[in-house]
C-alpha cells in the first residue's frame, strides 16, 4: 500500500498578508480586487477564517464581500511576493518527500511510502513536516494522508485549518459516501452538474452508478468516476521534473478565455526558449505547457517527438495542440508557460549538466 500526502497551506495569500504585516491579525482581511466602496468589479482570491465566519469566501464577488464586512482589511493581489514564499515552502517539502508533485501555488502531494511504513508513522512525519514549514515561513498548513491522492486531498480538506487526517481504508466509505459528488477531487463543476442531473447528488448515490452508464456518458473519464466513487484512485505522483528543462512562463494583464491571446503568448516564449536554446547548442523531444487557472490551480500536459529537434516550429505546433486539447473555449487562464525537456547537446561531448 502506498502512503500518500497532501498538503495545503491554510488561507495562503490572506496568511502572507499577515506575514508581512503583523498588525493586521485577528482582524478580517480579504486579499483580491479592489472592493471601491462596494462597487468594485472582480472577485475575492481569498480571506483569512477571521472573514470566513461573515461568510466570505474565494471566488465571491468583492463588492458582496464589501457589504458582509466593510471594515475588513481589503488588500490586492501580490503575485509575486507570494510566489517567493511558495517557492520556499515547495524546497521545505521536497525534501521530506520520496516523490513530489506539486499542484497548486499552496498545494502539493508528496509519496512517502519510501519514508514511513504505516500511517501512526506517516503522522508523526507529517508533524514534522508541519513544524519545518512553521519554522522556515511562519505558516500553518493542513495536511491529508491516505492510500491515494483522491483520498489525501479530501483527507486534507477535512483536516483544515492548521491540522493533520488520517483516512483509512476502513473509514472511506463512511467519509466519502454523504458528500456531495462535486467534492470528489477531480470532478469538476460540468461534471458535478451533470452527474446531478442524472440523479446522482451524493457520492454514495454516485457509487451505486454503472460502469457502462458512466462511460457511455463521459468516455474513458467515466471510469475515473466510477472508481473515485469507491475511493479508488490509482494515478501516481508524478515529479513536475522542471530541472532538466528550458521554459518561460508568463502572467496575462488579466485572465484571458481567447485562444489567440494565448497563442501569441506561446508564440513569444518559443522565440525566446529557441534562442536559449541555440545558444546552449541544444535539442529537445518533449514539449510541455503549464496552465494556471484563475483560481491558482495549476496542470501541465505534454507531448514528445519521435526525434530530437532545434526548431521553434515544431515546438510551437505541440503547443498548440496541446492547448486545443486542454483548455475550452470559455476556459479562463490566468498564466502560461512553455518548456522543452527530454533535452540533448548536439555540440560534441559537453555534459548537459553544464547547461543547467
Ligand atoms: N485562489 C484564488 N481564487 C480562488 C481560489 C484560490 O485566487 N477562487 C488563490 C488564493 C488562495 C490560493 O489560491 O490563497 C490557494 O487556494 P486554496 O483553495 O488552497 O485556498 P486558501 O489557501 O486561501 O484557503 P484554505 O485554508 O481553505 O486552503
Ligand atoms: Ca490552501
Ligand atoms: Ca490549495
Amino acid at each position: 500500500m502506498r502512503i500518500i500526502m497532501l498538503v495545503d497551506m491554510d488561507y495562503f495569500f490572506a496568511a502572507c498578508e499577515e506575514l508581512r504585516k503583523p498588525e493586521i491579525k485577528g482582524k478580517p482581511v480579504i486579499v483580491g480586487a479592489d472592493p471601491k466602496g462596494g462597487n468594485g468589479r472582480g472577485v475575492v482570491s481569498t480571506c483569512n477564517y477571521v472573514a470566513r465566519r461573515y461568510g466570505i469566501r474565494s471566488g465571491m464577488p468583492i463588492s458582496m464581500a464589501y457589504r458582509l464586512k466593510k471594515d475588513a482589511v481589503f488588500l490586492p493581489v501580490d503575485d509575486k511576493y507570494y510566489e517567493k514564499i511558495s517557492n520556499e515552502i515547495m524546497r521545505i517539502l521536497r525534501g521530506f518527500a520520496g516523490r513530489f508533485e506539486q499542484v497548486s501555488i499552496d498545494e502539493a502531494f508528496m509519496d512517502v511510502s519510501e519514508k514511513v511504513d504505516n500511517f501512526d508513522k506517516a503522522v508523526d512525519y507529517a508533524r514534522e513536516v508541519k513544524e519545518a514549514i512553521m519554522k522556515g515561513t511562519g505558516l500553518k498548513c493542513s495536511i491529508g494522508i491516505s492510500e491515494n491522492k483522491l483520498l489525501a486531498k479530501m483527507a486534507c480538506e477535512a483536516a483544515k485549518p492548521d491540522g493533520i487526517k488520517v483516512l483509512k481504508r476502513e473509514d472511506v466509505q463512511k467519509f466519502i459516501e454523504p458528500m456531495p459528488v462535486d467534492r470528489l477531487y477531480g470532478v469538476g463543476k460540468k461534471t458535478a452538474q451533470k452527474l446531478k442531473e442524472m440523479g446522482y447528488e451524493t457520492v454514495g448515490e454516485l457509487s451505486k452508478a454503472g460502469l457502462m452508464e458512466l462511460v457511455s456518458k463521459f468516455g474513458v473519464y467515466g471510469k475515473e468516476i466510477y472508481d473515485y466513487a469507491r475511493g479508488i484512485d490509482e494515478s501516481e505522483v508524478v515529479e513536475n521534473n522542471e530541472i532538466k528543462s528550458i521554459g518561460r512562463e508568463r502572467t496575462f494583464d488579466a485572465d484571458t478565455d481567447n485562444i489567440e491571446e494565448m497563442k501569441s503568448m506561446l508564440e513569444t516564449m518559443a522565440n525566446e526558449i529557441k534562442e536559449e536554446i541555440d545558444t546552449k547548442g541544444l535539442q529537445f523531444k518533449t514539449v510541455t505547457i503549464k496552465i494556471r487557472k484563475p483560481d491558482f490551480t495549476e496542470f501541465m500536459k505534454s507531448r514528445s517527438l519521435s526525434h530530437y529537434s532545434n526548431s521553434d516550429k515544431e515546438m510551437l505546433d505541440e503547443a498548440f495542440k496541446l492547448l486545443a486539447d486542454n483548455i475550452g473555449t470559455k476556459e479562463k487562464v490566468r498564466k502560461i508557460g512553455l518548456r522543452v525537456s527530454g533535452l540533448a547537446s548536439y555540440r560534441g561531448q559537453r555534459k548537459l549538466a553544464e547547461y543547467m
